[in-house]
């Protein structure tokens, strides 16, 4: 067993490429190029158009914009707007959940997959579930759910899951999200012409933003995800390119929503479509995934992940993509154009995410199975249209153990408790290893790739050093598939770690790095580090957990690094967040923050330096609490 290197990601990708020349196509490599340099006014925050007098750009002989705003106000406006793109599409994405698991029938599209889950949940809210029909608490709840976006009183009903000393906090900083769609109104508010310019104003708005996403829409998209489609439990998968199939048709799934991809699994396993593909020269029908999508149905049902954010292109480059077929969020408009080059048909299926040169199938709860179904035979259908001369899929893919939900964890953890005598179904046992010092903390490792910073390299560098110096990383997102494609979630990727997390993942039958699931699914992390701290009577501050995202680039990102900061956690980002244009942002975000929430952000592009911060800081947690 080895990781599969950096160099040799890269090399398969220049193959790819120069399939892409001989057909005339574009690449983001070489848009990257075309883009640099960027305008600095924009790297830097400082560059103002949210009115016609403007745009106003701030330099030395323009100190303020025509309003009178400065650089502060103006890098503080555009990113609380960036926190609140995040947070709405964030949340919109657990909305579409909620309507799912209120279309959710036992003769529908959708049934309820973890009735138990939703049971637990009911009673956290406090509802009656005594001898109720499971559908109608379905539906009970998915109608308190989507109330929590709009209700005119009160916070967030999942902050109650947060420890005691942190919902102090939020109380004292007035970081308590209340409905959903507020904060980002509210956001949207504050930003206009004319209203807040004060950085100090605008981070928090933009922490209660982020909270509202993590602890509200994004919690909801996770919760009612497992309700309807199974809460994730460790299963096998495989990753990287190697996946796609040359004798078999090969459906890529891209983007967010489960009850898209869900559907699409179905229906590429109905026999009638099997049949057809058969009957068509084809072995079979391949599903893989892209992105979050992948995240959602590898950690369900164990199906392959192609490919992360800056590997989409990648996968209809090898011309043997039949379908692309995606939902929402982080879908490159290039695939309209790309796929052109190629057999490949780019189905779009959303009215939020509509895209030039794509086939739209309206997707939709109710008529779900249909959709899928003719999605599934058009990609199907298109199998006769490959272009033999233009396929190359490279011979590369690692074997994967993914699926750690909480539960899935708190489960892994009972192996190790069960060898120390202790009891069953706590964190009791993560703890013990943690202030025994077998293990010297954890790291949340999450976000997406970015051409500034060398693809995967930052992600997979940076864990490769954790864990040997025994420290446990949890991943979601596009983090999670760089692992997986590396090889660092084969548990034979154990003899990578120091001797104490060796040992924790011999225990636990665990891979070193453990895939908690898509970006929504950091709200699981947001839960399992409450745990941790109710558990051991400790501030999340103070344990030994850390933060981090090292090529991500997207509004989401931000949000989620906001309610990752407020929860109380660390958090050490490799690429900027484009507010060094005012030193007071920069102050707020890397220091202010930290005596409302007790912890802030530090940005670090050299990557090296940054996973040297990151064990610093856990080293200083740790002897903080004399461990
Ligand atoms: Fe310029 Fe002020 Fe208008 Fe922004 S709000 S564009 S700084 S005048
Ligand atoms: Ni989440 Fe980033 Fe991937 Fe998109 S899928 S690219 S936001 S990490
Ligand atoms: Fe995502």
């Amino acid at each position: 067993f080895r990781l599969t290197t950096i160099e040799e990601f890269e090399q398969a990708t220049e193959r790819l490429l120069e399939t892409g020349q001989k057909v005339g196509a574009d690449s983001w490599q070489a848009r990257v190029k075309n883009q640099t340099p960027h305008c600095k006014f924009g790297e830097e925050g400082i560059c103002c158009r949210i009115c016609t007098m403007g745009p106003c750009r701030i330099t030395k002989k323009a100190p303020r914009g025509i309003c009178g705003c400065d650089a502060h106000g103006i890098a503080g406006r555009n990113f609380l707007r960036f926190t609140a793109g995040g947070a709405a599409t964030h949340s919109d994405h657990g909305r579409e959940i909620c309507h799912t698991l209120h279309a959710a029938s036992p003769d529908g599209n959708y049934q309820v997959k973890d009735p138990e889950k939703l049971m637990r949940i009911a009673k956290e809210w406090g509802l009656e579930t005594e001898g109720k029909d499971i559908y109608d608490l379905a539906h009970e709840m998915s109608e308190l759910a989507l109330l929590e976006y709009g209700k005119p009183f009160g916070v967030q009903r999942w902050l109650s899951r947060a420890p005691e000393h942190t919902r102090k906090l939020w109380q004292a900083a007035e970081l308590e999200p209340r409905a959903i769609d507020r904060e980002v109104s509210t956001a949207m508010h504050m930003t206009h012409m004319g209203c807040s310019s004060k950085p100090e104003a605008l981070v928090r708005q933009a922490l209660r933003a982020g909270m509202s996403d993590g602890w509200g829409g994004s919690m909801c998209g996770t919760e009612f995800s497992d309700v309807l489609f199974g809460t994730p439990k460790a299963v096998d998968t495989e990753a990287n390119l190697g996946v796609m199939k040359e004798d078999q048709v090969n459906i890529i799934i891209h983007g967010h929503d489960p009850s898209l991809s869900e559907m699409i699994c179905e229906y590429a396993e109905d026999p009638e479509m099997i049949a057809l593909a058969k009957s068509l020269g084809a072995t079979g029908i391949q599903v893989a995934g892209v992105c979050c999508t992948s995240n959602e149905v590898a950690m369900r049902r164990g199906v392959p992940m192609a490919g992360n954010f800056l590997q989409q292109e990648n996968v209809v480059l090898t011309g043997a993509c039949e379908a692309i077929v995606v939902d929402v969020q982080c879908i490159f408009p290039a695939l309209g154009p790309l796929s052109k080059c190629f057999h490949t048909k780019f189905i779009t299926t959303s009215p939020i995410a509509q895209m030039p040169d794509s086939d739209f199938i309206r997707f939709n709860a109710k008529t779900a199975g249909e959709n899928a179904k003719q999605i599934v035979r058009m990609a199907v259908e298109n199998f006769v249209n490959r272009k033999q001369d233009l396929v190359h899929i490279p011979q590369m893919k690692q074997k994967a153990t993914v699926g750690y939900s909480v539960e899935a964890i708190i489960h892994a953890l009972d192996g190790v408790a069960a060898g120390q005598g202790e009891a069953l179904g706590t964190t009791k046992p993560l703890l013990d290893c943690i202030t025994s010092g077998v293990l010297r903390g954890a790291v949340a490792m999450v976000g997406c790739n970015n051409p500034r910073v060398r693809p995967d390299s930052a992600h997979i560098k940076l864990m490769k050093k954790l864990i040997k110096n025994d420290i446990l990383v949890i991943l979601s997102g596009c983090s999670a598939q760089a692992a997986a494609r590396a090889g660092l979630m084969d548990k034979r990727a154990k003899d990578l770690c120091g001797d104490g997390l060796k040992r924790v993942c011999e225990l636990a039958d665990i891979p070193p790095v453990l895939h908690m699931g898509s970006c929504v699914d950091i709200s699981r992390m947001m839960v399992l580090a409450s745990k941790l701290s109710i558990d051991s009577g400790l501030p999340v501050s103070k344990l030994p957990l850390v933060g981090c995202a090292p090529e991500w680039m997207s509004e989401k990102a931000v949000s989620i690094g906001n309610y990752v900061v407020a929860t109380g956690i660390d958090t050490f980002l490799g690429v900027d967040p484009q507010v060094s244009g005012s030193s007071e942002m920069v102050y707020w975000l890397t220091e202010g923050v930290r005596d409302w929430v007790e912890a802030s952000y530090t940005v670090e592009k050299d990557i090296e330096k940054l996973g040297d911060a990151m064990i610093a800081r856990i080293e200083e947690k740790r002897a903080a609490l004399g461990i």
